[in-house]
C-alpha cells in the first residue's frame, strides 16, 4: 500500500469511527446516588434530544455492572414500586428526566466499589441499534 492510499484508508476509517460515535442526545448532570459496596445502584440524567427523529432507548449496559434496565416507578395501593420499561422515547426536540421517584437506570451486580466522586460508563442503546455513552458520577444523596 503505497502512502496516498494509507492516508485514504486512515481518513476514511476516522470519518466512520466518528459517525459510530455521534449521538445526537445530550446528557445534562447525570449521576448515582452513592450506595453501600455490592448493593444495586441507581442512574439519574435530564436526556436532551435536539435530533430530528425520536429515539427509542430499549436497553443499556455497564462493564462496571453485571446488568443495567430502565426502570419506572408507579404508585399501586399506596406503595411505590418500580418495573423495567422496554422502551423510552426521547422524542424529537423533547427531553426526557430521569430522577429520583420516577424513572431511573438500574444498575444491578457493582462490579467493584464506589467512592463519592467515581464515574460509571453506561452506553444506551436504541431500537436502530445505536448506541449513547452517558457517564454518571458518583456523589452521595442530595
Ligand atoms: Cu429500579
Amino acid at each position: 500500500m503505497n502512502r496516498f492510499h494509507f492516508l485514504t484508508v486512515a481518513v476514511f476509517l476516522l470519518g466512520l469511527n466518528l459517525a459510530m460515535a455521534d449521538s445526537p442526545l445530550q446528557f445534562d448532570d447525570p449521576w448515582s446516588p452513592l450506595a453501600p459496596p455490592g448493593r444495586t445502584m441507581a442512574g439519574f440524567v435530564t436526556i436532551n434530544n435536539p435530533g430530528d427523529a425520536d429515539i427509542v432507548l430499549v436497553d443499556a449496559t455497564s462493564r462496571q455492572f453485571g446488568r443495567v434496565e430502565i426502570h419506572t416507578m408507579t404508585m399501586d395501593d399506596g406503595v411505590m414500586r418500580m418495573r423495567r420499561i422496554e422502551e423510552l422515547v426521547v422524542a424529537s426536540g423533547k427531553m426526557v428526566v430521569l430522577q429520583p421517584g420516577g424513572r431511573h437506570l438500574m444498575l444491578f451486580e457493582p462490579e467493584g466499589q464506589f467512592e463519592d466522586g467515581d464515574t460509571i460508563d453506561v452506553e444506551l442503546i436504541d431500537s436502530e441499534g445505536g448506541r449513547h455513552e452517558v457517564v454518571l458520577r458518583v456523589r452521595p444523596r442530595d
